[in-house]
C-alpha cells in the first residue's frame, strides 16, 4: 500500500490502483501520549527560581497539568505555566519544596503522569541555612598591624 501511494505520487499518477490505494489508506491512528524526557529535579536558592520541564509526544494538541504531591496547581503569581510543558515557580520558599509532576493528555484515550521530581533547597553543612545563604570562610589578616602616631602639637592637654 505504501509503495503504491509513493509510487503514485513519484509519476503523478491518478490510475485507479492510485485512487483504490489513496482511499484505503487509513488515516493515522490515535497516539495517546508518552512522556520522553523529565521534569528533573531542582536545588534552587530561597528567592530564586525553578523550572520543571517534560517532553512528551503523542497526538497534537496536548494538554498538561502539573501537580504538587497530587493536587493540581494553579498559575498565580507565584507559578506560571501550570498548564504548559514548563511549569515555573519564581520567588522559592520552603513551602515550595514538594514532589512535582505532571499528567499529560490528549483526544486520545488514556493519559500519562510523569515521574515525580522533587525541589529541594540544599543544606549540605546542616547548619539551617542553605547553601547559596551560607557565609564565604572569612579571611584573616595575619600581617602584623601598623600605626600611625602623630606627635602631639605644642600646647596639648592630655
Ligand atoms: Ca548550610
Amino acid at each position: 500500500m505504501k509503495r503504491t501511494l509513493t509510487l503514485c505520487a513519484a509519476l503523478g499518477a491518478v490510475t485507479l490502483a492510485c485512487v483504490l490505494a489513496w482511499a484505503q489508506n487509513d488515516p493515522p491512528p490515535c497516539q495517546s501520549p508518552t512522556i520522553n524526557s523529565g521534569p528533573a529535579s531542582q536545588t534552587p536558592c530561597p528567592g530564586g527560581n525553578a523550572s520543571f520541564t517534560v517532553g512528551a509526544s503523542g497526538t497534537a494538541p496536548l494538554s498538561y497539568q502539573w501537580r504538587t504531591n497530587g493536587v493540581n496547581l494553579t498559575n498565580s503569581t507565584h507559578i506560571s505555566g501550570a498548564t504548559t510543558a514548563t511549569l515555573t515557580i519564581t520567588n522559592v520558599t520552603t513551602s515550595d519544596v514538594a514532589n512535582y509532576s505532571v499528567v499529560v493528555t490528549n483526544s486520545c484515550p488514556g493519559s500519562v503522569t510523569s515521574s515525580d521530581a522533587t525541589l529541594t533547597i540544599l543544606d549540605t553543612d546542616g547548619d539551617g541555612l542553605p547553601d547559596c545563604l551560607d557565609a564565604e570562610p572569612t579571611v584573616y589578616d595575619h600581617s602584623a598591624p601598623t600605626f600611625t602616631i602623630t606627635a602631639p602639637s605644642e600646647g596639648s592637654v592630655f
